[in-house]
């Protein structure tokens, strides 16, 4: 029987599915349809404490005695077994999800598993440096710095990407020889659940990866982050959220990661390739219904093109298909549940309070039979807001943006920088040295131009301002999850 069967959804930790007996369960469904996929335990600080000393235990034990080679090698198992079990981990993300196949077939589950492999190969590739010095009497010192496992990683995500971003934190944690206690979001608990059974079948030892269902406050995701024997925290979600963390971490000073929240601006010149243009600003503001941290929201059109572009747009959002996630076709899914529905319809209502114009949509549609209990909702465009405005200014992480008109250079960028928030920007123009630039003006972690979504990942990610703290992708995820040790040899 499938793990993702058993009722209520248990923990894992030390290398066991495990289900302690009273403790609560709260229930997840699936966005599509609103069916009971899962009832799922909650973990308490009991739980956290278990799965906690259990990592010690991996950390100082078994994992410790694994060389570099050989913790590859089991990485790349990894890799080839979520492979082997594709379909399964595609179920499992559309059923937590409801997002279509075609986008969690062509990114979450391969890059879940392109994770593992990279971080194997990077880890692989790494030297220690030796800096060689004069002592006083004449002799000679060699300096020889290496980089050790930071301890126990506690890994907090979200549920937009969740395996993608989980296994971004953990496939690199591992690699550099830490142990994991994951709390994935209490929308999205399966594939975390299910990698369970792939570290076990890769030959992971027991207690490396461990994983307790819960809430954020109070519950599982806070005990994590308080624990005293937890090393460093990673975490992917809101800002708010992270202000939390951190302050839950600030008496033990532990190490934090933080991939926040966005409102990503695209700026579209008029000498762009105008159909690229529309495709990809289409693909930035409704792939995944607008929950990627790095979807665009706020549009910044010049305005020789402005009225051509938004009806452009206004054509791809009416030509979203939504649907039977299963079945290709499907373009768009619905919101990941019923209170974040009710939080991007309360952005939709004000944005008419406030007079914006509304290009398409602004309310949620009427689905046939079986979705008609699901979390759908119409995308969205809007102009004629002031830049003051929350539309503007606020993450809504729905399938909707804004469109302002721009005449010049330094009021574009002026206006793409006036957020609190620095993750991603997307310029559109067939003018390099233009968009060189103006790309170096932009703040925010990456820019894209001419593309969106598309890294390379050995790349850094992460985000400016209250985007995020520190980088993670490539060598750079190294930073967090080592400690850097200089060992002085007088020789
Ligand atoms: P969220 O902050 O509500 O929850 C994320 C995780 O944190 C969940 O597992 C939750 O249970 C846990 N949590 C909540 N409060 C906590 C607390 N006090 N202590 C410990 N854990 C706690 O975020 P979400 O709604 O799941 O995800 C959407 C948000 O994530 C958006 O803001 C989006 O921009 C952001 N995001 C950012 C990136 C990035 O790379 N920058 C990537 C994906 C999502
Ligand atoms: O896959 C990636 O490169 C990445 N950083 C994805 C982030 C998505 C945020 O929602």
């Amino acid at each position: 029987m499938s793990i993702l069967k058993q009722n209520p959804l248990p923990f894992f930790i030390n290398g066991q599915y495990i289900s302690p007996i009273g403790r609560q369960t709260f229930e997840n469904i699936n966005p599509a349809n609103g069916s009971l996929n899962f009832n799922i335990l909650e973990g308490n600080a009991d739980d956290i404490d278990h799965a906690v000393s259990s990592a010690r235990s991996a950390l100082t034990g078994p994992w410790s005695n694994i060389d570099i080679d050989k913790r590859a090698s089991l990485l790349h198992k990894v890799a080839d077994l979520i492979d082997n079990r594709r379909d399964e981990f595609l179920r499992a993300e559309i059923l937590d999800t409801g997002k279509p196949i075609k986008l969690a077939g062509h990114i979450d589950i391969p890059r879940g598993a392109a994770n593992f492999r990279i971080f194997a190969d990077i880890i692989k590739s790494q030297s220690d440096e030796t800096f060689r010095m004069p002592t006083p009497d004449g002799g000679e010192a060699i300096n020889l710095t290496v980089r050790k496992p930071k301890g126990i990683i506690a890994v907090i995500c979200p549920w937009n990407l969740p395996l993608l971003l989980m296994t971004w934190k953990v496939a690199p944690a591992l690699a550099c020889g830490n142990t994991v206690v994951v709390k994935p979001s209490e929308e999205t608990p399966a594939t975390a659940t299910l990698l369970g059974e792939i570290m076990n079948d890769a030959g992971i030892p027991p207690g490396v990866y461990n994983v307790v269902h819960g809430f954020g406050p109070d519950s599982a995701g806070e005990h994590l982050t308080r624990h005293p024997d937890v090393d460093a925290v990673t975490f992917t979600g809101e800002t708010i959220t992270g202000a939390s963390i951190m302050r839950s971490v600030a008496d033990d000073i532990k190490d934090v990661s933080f991939e926040l929240g966005g409102k990503n601006p695209a700026i579209i010149f008029a000498d762009a390739d105008f159909e690229q243009a529309i495709e990809g600003t289409s693909r930035s503001v409704f792939a995944n219904c607008g929950q990627v941290c790095l979807s665009t929201e706020r549009v910044y059109v010049e305005r020789p093109i402005f009225d051509r572009f938004t009806e452009e747009l206004r054509k791809c959002a009416s030509n979203l298909v939504r649907g039977d996630p299963f079945t290709q076709e499907t373009s768009l899914g619905p919101l990941i549940s019923h209170t974040h529905r009710n939080k991007v319809l309360s952005y939709y209502r004000r944005a008419t309070e406030l007079g914006a114009n509304v290009i398409v949509g602004g309310g949620a549609p009427d689905m046939p039979e079986p979705w008609g209990k699901g979390c759908w909702i119409e995308p969205t465009l809007w102009t004629g807001l002031e830049e003051s405005s929350p539309i503007v200014k606020d993450e809504i992480f729905g399938p909707c943006c804004h469109l302002s008109p721009f005449d010049d250079i330094d009021e574009v960028i002026g206006l793409a920088n006036d957020t609190e928030y620095g993750l991603a920007a997307t310029l559109w123009t067939q003018d390099v040295k233009k968009a060189n630039q103006v790309a170096a003006r932009i703040e925010s972690g990456i820019t894209w131009v001419n593309c969106w979504f598309l890294r390379d990942l050995r790349t850094p990610f992460g985000g400016t301002k209250k985007s995020g703290i520190g980088r993670e992708g490539g060598e750079y995820s190294l930073e967090f999850y080592t400690e850097l040790q200089n060992i002085c040899l007088k020789v």
